[in-house]
């Protein structure tokens, strides 16, 4: 591995040359706090995040430990909590002096470096400036708008942050009010792990808890990125690697904190050179490379057995297990068979030897995880990725058993747990019927809309609301362009929000901007100050309290706006009791309990179990609810999961998070870890391409779609830039990229838009 690096720096590429954590990330804090200015509360803040009786870090879904940290947040979890409490604020008075026109040529930086959103607003078309509402103003005008449209014309957006008990309340507006139109950021997201993991194993989301972290032999890390978007995850890492556990990992680019960790934590660490390799084989898969690569090691996996068998009568393949808790043994086996090297080396851009050498990791671990993200999910054939890992990892038992599973690491702070209490499109995976028992209603039954088919919806004008709980619905999707101009048709959209960002800027005919309270910040009702719930990445819910003083007097909470808007729009239900929903939300948390006993049993009580309480998983407990009953192996489509052919001059563009953002939210313009400081507007691309291409270092150049479609979509004044990236891969960032994406480039299952292999052109 290490030649391959050593060929980095030969090439001049640029990549940080430190570790992850230490004394660089300590800087990105300071650098951040610098730039907010918070006030003292703010850091004090820091010091209760994520703990028990604390607050929940709103960055990242990775777990809360039950034994924290004296500092249990990460660079990057510093940074969203001093984004959160900024002195800085977005008035009236500024909103008097900016035309949104004018907005609109601002960067996303700029726009939410103004600050927290401090008073409601409407949209004036006559003078195109925001001006300021009262409350019951906003209510009452977005109730008579929804009364006047047929439901199913309305979409209730969410951004992964909101929690449980506003989640709850919101999806039931939904349906009380007549549809099932509730896509949230999981759309763009992990949608694709929770069909495609529902579909084999029966459980929509991962089987692993934290302790099969101390337990297991091997992890297998397939595109994500810990470094730079869970950094807390490096803890049980390091740890892991420490006592032996071995780690393999996939992705195109070599990210630093999947090479070597410094705990920033560590005294001892910080002030030595000492530092912990994490992978132990590296291996840059192309883009879209996964189920090829994969399936190379089930190749060995299936030669390995053979041999064992002939010689040792031992087995590798754990075949009680195939044999009582799966389906489709024989046809997976024939697949791998009749797949060969070069067809795998080709589709994989790896060697068969170091395929071979992962195999062999996953050959003598007895316990095994996967770990996996946006590498996986954001393909065209994202799905079959993840069954393919499946796959994998039935072979060996290695689903259902202590120290072993599939942990797919989720993205905000919450947003596995909307999924959990009823926000989805999906009516099967909502207990319906207990809604129609529970609130006297007939809860509407067809599916709603993914955030493919909203964007659909407003194109053809079947869509006439949007309301977007948290979020900036228009930079993070596909196709911007397009629908920024589509978006202008809308009758109403209604965004609530705690920061001016670009979604905010483009209007429909009635058009509000609803300002709200952050977790972080204390949320004072008639009863007293409230506490919320969130479930982490495996499964755990955790309360938490906010304690700082809220941006503004005027601010709402979520549940408070939740509850307003659905009361001015419905008739009046005396089982519906909004007012004391939000006068205590320990009244929301039964009602969940009521809907959803099984997972939510005593919920009120066990709202602070240190290190939260775990609300289950039916495939860890090898209770497969698939159609066949059983943890099914599949075959997938093709051998890669890129949505088309190559062909010259076509390159596989990979839209890429920086060290410096979240999604749409841009801190700064520093990717510490990859070494590219100062700018985002650059194509990352491997040296030996930059030649071949006829280009220079430095040299500006725009990308074109490439899509079949034939559609004209392009993003100019990118800086080539040297990157040690596979033949043919070349990086962005996410969401500059985004007018790049076509609306119909998405996992064909899920529909979740396809953002880590789009096909493009290098215009020069
Ligand atoms: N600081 C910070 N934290 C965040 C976020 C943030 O923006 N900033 N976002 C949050 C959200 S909502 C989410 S979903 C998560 C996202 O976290 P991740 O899942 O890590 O998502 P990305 O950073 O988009 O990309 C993941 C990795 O996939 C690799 N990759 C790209 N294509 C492929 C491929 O074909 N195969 C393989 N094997 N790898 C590939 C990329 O090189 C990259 O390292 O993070 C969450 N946490
Ligand atoms: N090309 C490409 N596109 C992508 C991705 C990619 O990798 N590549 N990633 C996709 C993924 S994984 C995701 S999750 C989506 C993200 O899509 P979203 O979740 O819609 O976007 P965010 O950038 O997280 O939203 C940021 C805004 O949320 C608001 N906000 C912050 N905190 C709060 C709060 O507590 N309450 C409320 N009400 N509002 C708040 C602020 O106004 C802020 O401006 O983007 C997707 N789009
Ligand atoms: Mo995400």
């Amino acid at each position: 591995m290490g030649t391959e690096r050593d060929k980095g720096a030969e090439q001049g590429t640029v990549h940080y040359s430190g570790t992850e954590g230490g004394w660089g990330s300590v800087r990105g804090i300071v650098e951040t706090a610098l730039r907010e200015r918070p006030k003292p509360a703010a850091l004090d803040a820091l010091r209760r995040q994520n703990k028990p009786g604390g607050f929940m870090c709103v960055s990242c879904a990775w777990t809360k430990p039950k034994h924290p940290h004296t500092f249990e947040f990460c660079e990057n979890g510093a940074k969203a909590t001093l984004w959160e409490l900024t002195s800085r604020r977005c008035t009236p008075e500024f909103f008097a002096e900016h035309t949104v026109t004018e907005l609109k040529g601002w960067k996303d930086y700029d726009l939410e470096q103004t600050g927290r959103l401090t008073h409601p607003m409407r949209y004036d078309h006559a003078t195109d400036k925001y001006v300021p509402c009262s409350w019951n103003e906003a209510f009452d005008a977005i109730g008579r708008e929804l009364k006047a449209i047929d439901p199913k014309s309305a979409i209730f957006y969410s951004s992964g942050r909101a929690s449980l008990e506003t989640s709850y309340m919101y999806a039931l507006f939904a349906r009380l009010y007549g549809h099932n139109n509730l896509p949230d950021s999981s759309n763009m997201c992990h949608e694709t792990t929770s069909v495609a993991l529902k579909d084999v194993t029966g459980s929509p989301v991962g089987t692993c808890i934290l302790s099969d972290f101390d337990l297991c032999d091997a992890i297998f890390f397939f595109g994500q990125n810990p470094g730079t978007n869970s950094p807390r995850l490096l803890h049980p890492l390091q740890e892991a690697v420490k006592r032996g556990c071995k780690i393999v990992t996939f992705n195109p680019i070599r990210e630093k904190g999947l090479e070597v960790f410094k705990n920033p934590q560590s005294p001892k660490e910080m002030l030595t050179p000492a530092a912990t390799p994490i992978s132990c084989l590296y291996l840059q898969v192309k883009t879209g490379g996964d189920i090829a690569a994969i399936t190379g090691m089930m190749k060995h996996v299936f030669a390995k057995e053979a041999e064992r068998w002939a010689a040792e009568k031992i087995h590798v393949l754990d075949v009680d297990f195939i044999e009582q808790h799966t389906d489709g043994f024989d046809a997976l086996k024939a697949h791998v068979d009749g797949t060969s090297w070069e067809q795998i080396e080709q589709e994989s851009g790896l060697v068969r030897a170091d395929i071979e050498a992962a195999a062999d990791v996953y050959i003598e671990a007895k316990r095994s995880i996967a770990m996996y993200g946006m590498g996986l999910t954001q393909h065209v054939h994202g799905s079959d990725n993840i069954k393919q890992l499946v796959n994998l990892f039935l072979l060996k038992g290695n689903i259902g058993r202590d120290g072993a599973g599939i942990s797919p690491v989720r993205g905000h702070s919450n947003v596995q747990g909307q999924r959990t209490v009823g926000i989805s499109e999906k009516p099967e995976l909502v207990p319906l019927d207990r809604l129609a028992e529970q609130y006297g209603f007939e809860p509407p039954r067809d599916e709603g809309r993914t955030t493919v088919h909203v964007c659909e919806g407003i194109q053809s004008g079947e869509v006439k609301a949007f309301i977007g709980l948290g979020g900036n619905f228009l930079r993070a999707i596909p196709e911007q362009e397009r629908m920024e101009a589509a978006w202008t048709t809308l009758r109403l959209t209604v965004q609530i929000a705690t920061k001016l960002n670009r979604s905010h800027l483009i209007n429909g005919q009635v058009a509000y901007l609803l300002p709200c309270l952050g977790r972080s910040e204390e949320d004072m009702q008639v009863t007293g100050a409230q506490a919320v719930t969130m479930e982490d990445s495996l499964s755990c819910i955790h309360g938490s309290i906010g304690r700082a003083t809220p941006a503004s007097p005027d601010l709402k909470s979520e549940p408070a706006i939740v509850a307003g808007l659905a009361k001015a729009t419905l008739p009046p239900n005396p089982k519906v009791r909004w007012d004391d929903w939000v006068a205590d939300y320990g009244l929301v948390r039964d009602a969940i309990e009521e809907t959803y006993p099984e997972q939510f049993h005593d919920f009120n009580k066990r709202v602070f179990t240190p290190g939260g309480f775990y609300r289950g998983n039916s495939a860890r407990e090898r209770v497969w609810k698939t159609k066949s009953g059983k943890a099914d192996f599949t075959l997938p489509k093709k051998l890669n999961s890129w949505g088309t052919e190559d062909k010259d001059g076509r390159w596989r563009l990979m839209t890429l998070r920086s060290n410096d953002q979240f999604n749409t939210t841009i801190y700064g313009y520093s990717d510490r870890l990859r070494g590219i400081e100062g700018t985002r507007d650059v194509l990352l691309m491997n040296p030996d391409d930059i030649a071949a291409a006829g280009l220079k270092q430095g040299q500006i150049v725009g990308l074109a779609s490439d899509a079949d479609d034939g559609m004209d979509r392009q993003v100019g004044g990118l800086t080539v830039t040297p990157f040690l990236l596979p033949r043919g891969c070349i990086g962005g960032y996410y969401p500059e990229m985004n007018p790049l994406v076509p609306l119909s480039w998405h996992d064909e299952e899920s529909k979740t838009p396809a953002g880590k292999s789009v096909p493009v052109r290098i215009v020069v």
